[in-house]
């Protein structure tokens, strides 16, 4: 076995206090793009830049636009999760993990058998009417055309964070707490770019992070253990 998986196994091994902190690379082995990858959403040709469709001005202002992308290219109901998301799963079941911090929105955390998901940005399996608050199911979004509206006339709109919004309070404060609890703390497939999420693994006060993720990030100088790999291949060798 790989020197570097080793000493991941033994830091899991020691502890049953780990949090794991995640973004988009947790998905893309489940085919759902990442945004700053070479097959990122950041590269593909789109007449506006995913930071800019994907902000509040963006959706205030040209809703038709901003739900032909989000439809298009955030939106991916039949993705499964891999096995990064069912290695996270079982290492929680088995008493280890006590809390998945996502920045993702595709719900694939809770797919594969997560409990305790702390969704930084939302997620796109909840939407709620503007006017009057009416919940509704992702098939809103997906068996609509144009603009979703809701039966009182309201827009429907996405429970995601989307640039230039703040994220929910109390769960951040959650989110927060559990990183401050944590012995370990595992980073996997973000680039640590999108604030103020990645501000959170400052709170950590543990012995040891891990951090996988295949391309550098900023953080790499202060983990314990960087592992750049696919991080499905590196944690279904964990738990095996
Ligand atoms: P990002 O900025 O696109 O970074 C992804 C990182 O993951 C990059 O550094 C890649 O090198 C790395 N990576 C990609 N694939 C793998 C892999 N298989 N194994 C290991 N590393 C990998 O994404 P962040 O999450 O850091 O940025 C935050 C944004 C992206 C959040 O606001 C998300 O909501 C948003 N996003 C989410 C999804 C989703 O829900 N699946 C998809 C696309 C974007």
């Amino acid at each position: 076995m790989d020197e570097k998986i080793l000493e991941l196994k033994q830091i899991i091994e020691g502890s049953d206090n780990i949090v794991f902190f995640g973004g988009a690379g947790v998905s893309t082995e489940s085919n759902i793009p990442d945004f700053r990858s070479v097959d990122g959403l950041y590269n593909i040709k789109y007449k506006y830049s995913p930071e800019v469709i994907l902000s509040h001005t963006f959706y205030k202002e040209h809703q038709e636009e901003f739900y032909e992308f989000y439809r298009d290219k955030m939106i991916f109901p039949d993705a499964k999760p891999n096995k990064a998301h069912l290695a996270l799963a079982k290492l929680e079941e088995i008493g280890k993990l006590k809390a998945v911090v996502t920045q993702n929105i595709d719900g694939l955390h809770q797919q594969a058998g997560s409990k305790n998901v702390f969704e930084l940005h939302g997620s796109i399996f909840r939407n709620y009417c503007e006017e009057c608050g009416k919940f509704y199911d992702l098939k809103a979004i997906t068996e609509s055309e144009g603009v979703p509206k809701c039966s009182c006339g309201g827009t429907i709109k996405p429970d995601v964070v989307l640039y230039e919004e703040g994220l929910d309070h109390k769960l951040l404060a959650n989110a927060i707490k559990a990183i401050m609890a944590a012995d370990v703390l595992i980073i996997g497939g973000t680039s640590l770019a999108v604030y103020p999420a990645a501000g959170l693994l400052d709170y950590f006060k543990g012995s040891k992070v891990v951090l996988i993720n295949k391309e550098e990030t900023s953080k790499d100088g202060k983990a314990d253990l960087v592992i750049h790999d696919s991080i499905g291949e590196v944690l279904s060798q964990i738990i095996e």
